[in-house]
């Protein structure tokens, strides 16, 4: 057994007879969590009741049974599936006598692990401290007489943790930095927005083939890695679509996943704008998974949230290299309007996510009239690339013409549109 990682034991519950596939689903999805930030999971406990228990979200009888069960493996950490209250934290912390953390600590953790940018610092940093700050109430001491770890990696929360007005400082300051960051950013955009050249982001199920898909696309050489949340920070390359031309930008960004913590949704809001004013989505499905569905409805459920729910969009199913699933895609590519299966690895299937991403740019172009005056006649060039320009009239004032371009340019170049 490696000495660098946690024994750990996960627990879940099963809120409802029928409940029992999606607590394994859950179950299997926080070991690899476990196992992304470093832990070694070596049993899983789950427990039948209709709610949690306030106290303990487990009831006393499995408590018992844990504490034998964490002296049998020699585990000093207990990994809950659902976000727990202060204290619950502390009266299992006193119960069980080991490190307890829950998913949503456990998704930080990776998270602080993972973030290499000033950006994606900052918002872990404040994800982690507005966790924390309802949570503080006596849990120090228990958690620095248990030492280090997962759950504890981040802004240091031993130093932190009776003062609860420095925190509150610090998430205001974090808040202050990343809104910095965040107007730089805007102003980037704005500068990309003059070009006008329609944004396509990839969104979708942490591990669900996003990067790889982007490197198909431009060749970008983003990390791609079979764990989960490899990608952090927001990656956008420019690339152009065959066999057309068409230019667009397309935006590779951070994975989703079920009961994805809001600390983390509101502080990665800084990060996931280019995401929320994309032209298209293209929702990137691992078609591999055996949860696939239920994947697919957490990403939507976090797009909403972002408020991007009904944004046009396109669904790719992904890894159809890996035949195994054949017959499941093929009943949902009929049921989901459109969609398109691919293999971003390959790139099996790449002429028709083209054809559909070609087709969904155009139904999004808004035709109107505009008047271009002669000083300014280099915009038609930038219509012409980024949508189409039906006719053109050489008038002694300017050029009028008729332009079907995406809603950004055609609110960028409002000014020059001409009585129809
Ligand atoms: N067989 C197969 N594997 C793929 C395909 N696309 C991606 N993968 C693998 O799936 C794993 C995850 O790929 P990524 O591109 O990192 O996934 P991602 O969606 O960017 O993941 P996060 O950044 O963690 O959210 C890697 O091991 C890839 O090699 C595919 O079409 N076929
Ligand atoms: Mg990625």
């Amino acid at each position: 057994m490696p000495e660098d990682k946690e024994v750990a034991i996960i627990v879940g519950l099963q809120l409802s007879e029928s409940g029992y596939m999606e607590v394994d689903e859950s179950l299997l999805e926080l070991k690899a969590l476990a196992h992304t930030a470093g832990a070694m999971v070596v049993c899983e406990v789950v427990q039948s009741r209709k709610r949690p228990d306030v106290a303990t979200y487990i009831g006393r009888g499995k408590l018992e049974e844990i504490r034998e069960l964490l002296h049998l493996h020699g585990a000093g950490l207990v990994i809950f599936d659902d976000e727990l209250s202060a204290a619950q934290l502390r009266n299992l912390e006193e119960a069980l006598g080991a490190k307890v953390i829950d998913r949503t600590q456990l998704i930080l953790d990776i998270f602080a692990q993972r973030a290499t940018t000033r950006e994606a610092k900052l918002q872990v940093d404040l994800a982690q401290l507005e966790y924390l700050l309802p949570r503080l109430a006596g849990r120090g001491t228990a958690l620095s007489r248990l030492g280090g770890g997962i759950g504890t990696r981040g802004p240091g929360e031993t130093k932190l943790e009776t003062d609860r007005r420095r925190i509150r400082r610090r998430i205001a300051n974090l808040r202050g930095e990343i809104e910095e960051i965040r107007s730089q950013r805007n102003l980037q955009r704005h500068a990309r927005h003059k070009h006008a050249i329609p944004v396509v982001a990839l969104v979708g199920y942490t591990n669900a083939g996003k990067s790889t898909l982007l490197n198909q696309l431009t060749g970008a050489g983003v990390w791609v890695e079979d764990q989960l949340f490899a990608t952090l920070d927001p990656t956008i390359r420019r690339s152009e679509i065959p066999p057309s031309g068409q230019p667009v930008l397309f935006v590779d960004t951070v994975g989703f996943i079920r009961k994805l913590p809001h600390t983390l949704v509101a502080a990665f809001r800084a990060t996931l704008e280019e995401v929320m004013e994309a032209d298209i989505l293209v929702h990137v499905v691992d078609a591999t998974a055996y949860n696939m569905e239920s994947q697919m409805t957490a990403v939507f459920e976090v797009l909403e949230e972002l408020g991007c729910g009904g944004r046009p969009s396109i669904t790719v199913f992904n890894k159809v290299d890996d035949l195994s699933r054949r017959a499941a895609v093929s009943r949902l590519l009929a049921e989901t309007p459109n969609s398109v299966a691919i293999s971003a690895l390959t790139g099996a299937g790449m002429d028709g996510f083209f054809a559909l991403l070609e087709q969904k740019l155009g139904e999004g172009l808004i035709y109107k009239n505009y008047e271009i005056p002669y000083e300014h006649a280099g915009i038609i060039a930038l219509m012409r690339e980024v949508g189409q320009v039906v006719e053109e009239k050489y008038t002694d004032t300017g050029i009028r013409l008729e332009a079907g371009l995406p809603v950004s340019s055609a609110e960028r170049w409002a000014e020059f549109q001409a009585p129809s």
